[in-house]
């Protein structure tokens, strides 16, 4: 088969030539310019397009090509905005679904900038700088999670005070408005006393999600969790995040339930929901 014009491979993503040559331009699908015409060959394009999330793909026997996440954080990295999207976009072209995006690439991404940072091998100015992208992408990102219709009813999401991860509940937040959740996200260091009002305040409130990630917040958790119980707001405490190693230790916090990650996360509502008085004790995802 002959190479394909750039403009039959765009067809073929069903995307705008702009941006299947902004792919181009960031070296995400291999094209080569002869006579003034850009030309992909067909088993690139192949490639590109099964180069989902996971594996790393082989393009001819040598060359090795990144899989997403590691596309993703070396643009995050370099402090390229314009290519981290570019990236998103092509990893959405080939086929990639949006909570994919966020849990199969955006999180690894940032997961191992961490990894590094805590190595030593980077400066926490250039993993502060990722963090402002990586909050950009999912602003962007966030509208495409919001499924019309009626909610299932409403979650309270926030991090205890003194908590400064945010980004993990902006994820978690968009991944349960795809699920038809109505999300209240209070982001990073939440006063307790806020925690209350916004739950007391807010309209058919099935649960609290608090979001724990540093080891340091989780004394914090704990009263967050305790001020919640003592105004005896009537929903159920769900706990989760990375500082949060088990079900015992969730529980031992002073949660009803405990959620290891975002897709446990939707079940355990769903469970929460169609059987309000029946609290499941162990939540999928140990
Ligand atoms: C970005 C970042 C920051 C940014 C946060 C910016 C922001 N707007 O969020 C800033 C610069 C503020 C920051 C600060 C600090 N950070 Co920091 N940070 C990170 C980093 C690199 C990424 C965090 C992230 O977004 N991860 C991606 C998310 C999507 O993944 P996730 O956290 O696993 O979340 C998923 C699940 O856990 C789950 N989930 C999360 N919450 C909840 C809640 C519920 C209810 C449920 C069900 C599920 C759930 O869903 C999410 C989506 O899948 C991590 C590295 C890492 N490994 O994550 C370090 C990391 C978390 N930070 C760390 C540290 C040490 C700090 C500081 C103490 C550094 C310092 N000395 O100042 C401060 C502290 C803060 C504090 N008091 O909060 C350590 C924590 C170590 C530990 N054992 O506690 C890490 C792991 C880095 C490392 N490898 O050492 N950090």
């Amino acid at each position: 088969m002959g190479d394909l014009t750039l403009q039959e491979a765009a067809d073929q993503l069903g995307v705008h030539y702009m941006t299947a040559y902004r792919y181009v331009r960031l070296g995400l699908l291999p094209a080569v310019k002869a006579a003034g015409v850009w030309r992909v060959s067909p088993t690139d394009l192949a490639e590109f397009r099964a180069g989902g999330p996971m594996s790393p793909q082989v393009d001819g026997g040598s060359r090795r090509r990144a899989p997403w996440a590691e596309r993703l954080e070396a643009r995050l990295l370099a402090g390229d905005a314009r290519g981290a999207w570019g990236v998103i976009e092509a990893a959405l072209a080939a086929g990639s679904e949006l909570d994919q995006i966020y849990l199969d690439v955006l999180a690894p991404a940032m997961t191992s900038i961490g990894d590094r940072w805590e190595r030593g091998e980077l400066d926490v100015s250039m993993e502060h700088r990722a963090s402002g992208i990586a909050m950009r992408l999912v602003g962007r990102l966030g509208p495409r999670f919001v499924r019309r219709g009626r909610t299932r009813g409403a979650v309270v999401l926030g991090a205890p005070a003194g908590e400064r991860h945010g980004l993990p509940i902006a994820l978690l937040a968009d991944l349960l408005r795809q699920h038809g959740w109505e999300v209240s996200d209070l982001g990073a260091d939440v006063p307790h006393e806020s925690l209350v009002h916004a739950v007391r305040s807010t309209p058919d409130v099935v649960a609290v999600g608090l979001s724990v990630t540093s080891d340091q917040c989780l004394a914090s958790a704990a009263e967050a969790l305790a001020a919640l119980r003592a105004a005896d707001v009537g929903v159920t405490l769900v706990v989760g995040g990375r500082a949060i190693g088990s079900q015992e230790a969730g529980r031992a916090l002073g949660a009803d339930l405990v959620a290891l990650d975002a897709r446990s996360f939707a079940e355990v509502l769903d469970r929460v929901r169609s059987e309000p008085d029946e609290l499941p004790t162990e939540a999928a995802g140990n």
